[in-house]
């Protein structure tokens, strides 16, 4: 095969890039190594940036999303046994964000994607990349018995965390940041009335937990487990009970419990790889770095490395003019890094840390009662969490 983008991985990142290429007449093939169905089974973000709304709408994938996700203009933050609201709208004067779930939104890129007759191939085993510092790399891939290659002008790497295309920068160019957090969070989706019609984050002494949606009659809820535990050791009663523990009893009591679809646990990590270009290879979204979802930074900062790209890429093809390419890197790592403090902060702000020492507790409490006693912080945070401009 010969196309100018060989995308690797049919997640967000990748299907988004590629409906916005294809739309600009640059032929995209674009590989993913799942099913679309497990693709779709995969239950991760809800908060949408309006930046990344935009850009869904400009990939002609945003009319459901107007129509079915939710502005949402503030959340609330639970603490000892009180709720204190979050007011987007009044300190970021005007902004908000969407609740529209991860999963509907790569159904609706995967339909605009049929529409156009993009080349998605699904089911790809063994990819590697090849040539990658040369004018003519290449990717390969197995498909059954038969080998493929796909000649292009451009490789993205946008195959999440576990991907092959970080690995294939050489190691002495690659540098890596990281922290992993003593704890994951144990995710349970019901077909329940969301307890609040706004998003709870609770900080609470036996852990954090987290009430969301995906729309008023499907509920998301988390709370913060040891890295020990593994699903099958949370019953639903378990879960639900646990939850209401840490939530201020007025919530608890309205709480709707019900069956769970699905259960699953992420451990908390925050990661960057630098640079994120590599010769003719682009990194984009998780394949390049991963936040603990605190601040729901993670799918918004695909996005912003997609709005990148995606520009850079037209001015090439359209203008003969590389300067947003040579850009890139430290342009897209300037964003991330800044959704990285933030998600890192909002972690340490709400989780309750095993090897804390009363000293941190208590740094904890102050870094809290100075938010809601500070128009600034509030600021600051509500800033942070509508997305900062690209
Ligand atoms: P993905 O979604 O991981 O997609 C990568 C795709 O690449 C495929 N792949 C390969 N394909 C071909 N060859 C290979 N060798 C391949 N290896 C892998 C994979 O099968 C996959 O389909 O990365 P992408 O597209 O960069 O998207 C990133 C987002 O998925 C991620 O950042 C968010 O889900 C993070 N996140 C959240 N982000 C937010 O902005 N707001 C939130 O509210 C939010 N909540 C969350 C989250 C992530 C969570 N988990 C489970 C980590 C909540 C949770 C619980
Ligand atoms: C979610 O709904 O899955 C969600 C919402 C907000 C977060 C993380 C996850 O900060």
């Amino acid at each position: 095969m010969k196309t100018k983008v060989c995308i690797i991985g049919g997640g967000p990142s990748g299907l988004l890039l590629s409906q916005l290429l294809d739309l600009k007449g640059i032929d995209t093939v674009l590989l993913e190594k799942r099913t679309r169905d497990y693709v779709l089974g995969r239950i991760r973000a809800g908060v949408l940036e309006h930046g990344f709304a935009n850009l869904l709408r400009e990939a002609q994938c945003g009319d459901r999303m107007d129509r079915e996700g939710e502005i949402h203009e503030g959340f609330f933050i639970a603490h000892d046994g009180v709720m204190d609201r979050m007011d987007l709208d009044l300190h970021t004067g005007g902004d908000s964000v969407i609740v529209y779930g991860q999963t509907e939104l790569t159904r609706d890129l995967y339909e605009a994607r049929e529409r156009m007759n993009g080349t998605v191939i699904h089911g790809v085993d063994d990819v590697q990349l090849h040539e990658l510092t040369s004018d003519a790399p290449f990717v390969t891939y197995r498909d059954g018995e038969d080998s493929v290659r796909v000649d292009c002008e451009y490789v993205i790497g946008a195959d999440g965390f576990h991907g092959v295309s970080r690995p294939s920068i050489p190691a002495d160019v690659l540098r890596e940041y990281e922290r992993v957090y003593p704890f994951g969070w144990l995710g349970v989706l019901s077909e329940t009335k969301p307890v609040s019609p706004e998003l709870i984050y609770a900080k609470h002494e036996r852990g954090f937990a987290l009430c969301s949606m995906r729309s008023q009659v499907l509920s998301r809820y988390y709370i913060q487990v040891p890295l020990t535990d593994s699903v099958d050791d949370w019953s639903d009663d378990m879960f639900w009970e646990e939850l209401k523990r840490r939530l201020p009893a007025e919530v608890a009591d309205r709480m709707q419990t019900g069956p769970s679809i699905e259960k699953s646990i992420a451990p908390l990590r925050s990661f960057v790889a630098e640079p994120m270009r590599y010769g003719n290879l682009f990194l984009a979204g998780d394949a390049a770095h991963i936040v603990p979802p605190t601040g729901a930074r993670g799918l918004n900062s695909a996005a912003s490395d997609i709005q990148y790209l995606y520009r850079a890429m037209v001015d090439h093809y359209e203008n003969s003019d590389d300067a947003g390419l040579d850009a890139y890197s430290e342009k897209a790592l300037a964003r991330v890094w800044k959704a990285q403090r933030f998600s890192w902060w909002m972690t340490n702000l709400l989780h309750a840390f095993p090897d804390a020492i009363s000293y941190d507790q208590k740094l904890q409490e102050t870094d809290l009662a100075y938010l809601f006693s500070s128009d600034n912080a509030l600021a600051s945070m509500a800033e942070n969490y509508v997305g900062l401009p690209y």
